[in-house]
């Protein structure tokens, strides 16, 4: 089972490595890692479950987070239409992407990251992903707003950028122009 032990801190070298390519079909070892990226995340969001073992409480998890330099990464979340995404995927690739940016208004955290960051970190509103998802399957995702920003965060992971590379060193709050938030609906 996977815990916050597993997973490593900023400074670790797979944090801002770019990471493998997964080769499918994917072996034991690996889909077994995937499985448990995804039963952590489930776990983190489990009251009883995330008390017992320490868990901070999170919406996805990539390879790179547990010190492993492969495309892989796990998301569960609704957004805020309803719409539930609970799977693995294997070699994410953002196929397309809008012009126009969004951004989650109070910022963005992450478990590899134990310290608050502020700022606002630009995402693009839209994207369309092709990957294999947990159970070998080829998927192409169209995603928008907190949806897209999720995924854009792990995808992130896997090229060894962090959330607070985006942040606009001068004026960490600003917001792009032109850009709405995901989060808020006015
Ligand atoms: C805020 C948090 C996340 C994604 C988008 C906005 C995920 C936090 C957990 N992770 O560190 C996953 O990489
Ligand atoms: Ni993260």
């Amino acid at each position: 089972m996977i815990t916050m032990k597993d997973i490593v801190r900023e400074g670790y070298p797979t944090l801002t490595e770019s990471a493998a390519p997964v080769e499918m079909p994917p072996n034991k070892e690996d889909q077994e890692t995937l499985t448990d990226m995804l039963t952590f995340i489930q776990n983190s969001q489990d009251p009883e479950i995330s008390e017992k073992y320490e868990l901070r409480p999170g919406v996805g998890l990539a390879a790179p987070q547990l010190g492993l330099s492969k495309r892989m990464m796990a998301v569960h979340f609704e957004d805020l239409n309803g719409n539930s995404y609970s799977d693995g995927y294997y070699n994410p690739k953002i196929i397309s992407h809008s012009v126009e940016q969004t951004y989650i208004s109070t910022g963005e955290g992450c478990l590899s990251v134990d310290r608050e960051v502020p700022g606002i970190v630009p995402r693009h509103m839209r994207i369309t992903i092709k990957a294999i998802n947990l159970n070998g399957e080829p998927v192409k995702l169209r995603l928008k707003g907190y949806a897209a920003v999720v995924f854009q965060h792990e995808i992130d992971h896997l090229n060894g950028i962090m959330f607070y590379d985006h942040i606009n060193k001068n004026d960490p709050f600003k917001t792009p122009d032109g850009a709405k938030p995901c989060d808020i609906t006015e």
